[in-house]
């Protein structure tokens, strides 16, 4: 129910724009829309994944890998998450997200260029070599973040398209991206693990409601709008399920960009500390966003160095 303080954002465009190839936040319908994009776009010999692995991918958006970083890797990962967490400069800047409710650190944005140990770990050989196969070519970060998620008050990340923002706020033309997960505590099952309804990248659901400006300023602590409706969001469900990829410290899943996904609360006393990195194809390089308001602030969406990784 809304109040008369609610501030209602009037869209900036009245339509979409004709190079607009995935409408989302137009009007007051829901739109289910089929895929334009291929999902894999490259093949089996290119990289280490198998034809089967790109076919499961394929299938159902996410590909899950136990023990891809060393021991030694995650705890070097761990003591910079941690030295980050303890600097207060680090927490007043403008990367950093505070959790709703609470002085709790929610995200720190831009960590591949504020860290030298994430700098490497965003380059990290297998890493770049499957999401180079996955998006068939030179691929760059488009966006690294530290989801904390804290025990006891690590809050959800409601269910939404990742690409639904990054087409409509950030300008990214296709489906050619995908986000790397790595766990550096244990994903268990209770401590809100990713959640991913598998094979909903196939379709994309655009939500109602216009961009407000600098939405990002809440979208990053509580996401309301750009998120699919309950309609839409049951009947992705009941066509497909919902699975969970758990695993230790050093497990990463990769997930397609479009796949509809979220992480419930976190009232465990055991964090939940994982880095996301979202490669970007170098042939797909932000336009001027498709909800027609001024783009958002670099350490969220590259634009200016997209200089491919790890080659
Ligand atoms: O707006 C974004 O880019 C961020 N929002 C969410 C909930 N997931 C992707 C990304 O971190
Ligand atoms: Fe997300």
């Amino acid at each position: 129910m809304m109040s008369m303080n609610d501030t209602v954002a009037t869209p900036v465009l009245q339509r979409p724009r004709a190079d607009d190839r995935y409408p989302s936040r137009f009007g007051s319908e829901v739109l289910i829309s089929r895929r334009l994009d291929p999902v894999v776009w490259g093949r089996s010999g290119q990289g280490p994944l198998s034809e089967s692995q790109l076919m499961y991918y394929t299938d159902h958006g996410h590909l899950h890998f136990d023990d891809l970083l060393s021991a030694d890797e995650v705890q070097a990962c761990l003591d910079e998450l941690a030295r980050l967490r303890a600097d207060t400069a680090v927490k007043a800047a403008d990367e950093a997200v505070i959790e709703p409710g609470s002085r709790e650190l929610r995200s720190i944005f831009a960590v591949h260029r504020s860290s030298e140990v994430l700098r490497r770990l965003a380059r990290h050989p297998r890493l770049v070599a499957i999401a180079r196969q996955l998006l068939g070519g030179d691929v760059y970060i488009h966006q690294s973040r530290v989801n904390y998620k804290g025990g006891f008050r690590g809050k959800e990340f409601y269910w939404h398209s990742d690409f639904e923002t990054w087409h409509v706020e950030d300008g990214i033309p296709a489906m050619r991206m995908v986000s790397c997960s790595i766990a550096l505590t244990a994903n268990t099952p209770y401590n809100g693990p990713l959640m991913i309804i598998p094979g909903s990248h196939q379709r994309f659901v655009s939500c109602v409601g216009a961009t407000p400006d600098n939405h990002y300023r809440e979208s990053l602590r509580q996401q309301d709008i750009g998120v699919p409706d309950d309609v839409s969001l049951s009947q992705l469900v009941e066509d497909f399920g919902i699975t969970a990829p758990i695993g230790l410290a050093g497990s990463v899943t990769f997930f397609e960009c479009n796949v509809m996904h979220g992480s419930s609360s976190n009232i465990t006393p055991l964090p939940r500390s994982n880095v996301f990195l979202v490669f970007n194809s170098v042939e797909n390089t932000p336009v001027d966003p498709f909800c027609g308001l001024a783009p958002r602030p670099n350490f969220i969406a590259e634009r200016e160095d997209f200089t491919p990784v790890g080659r």
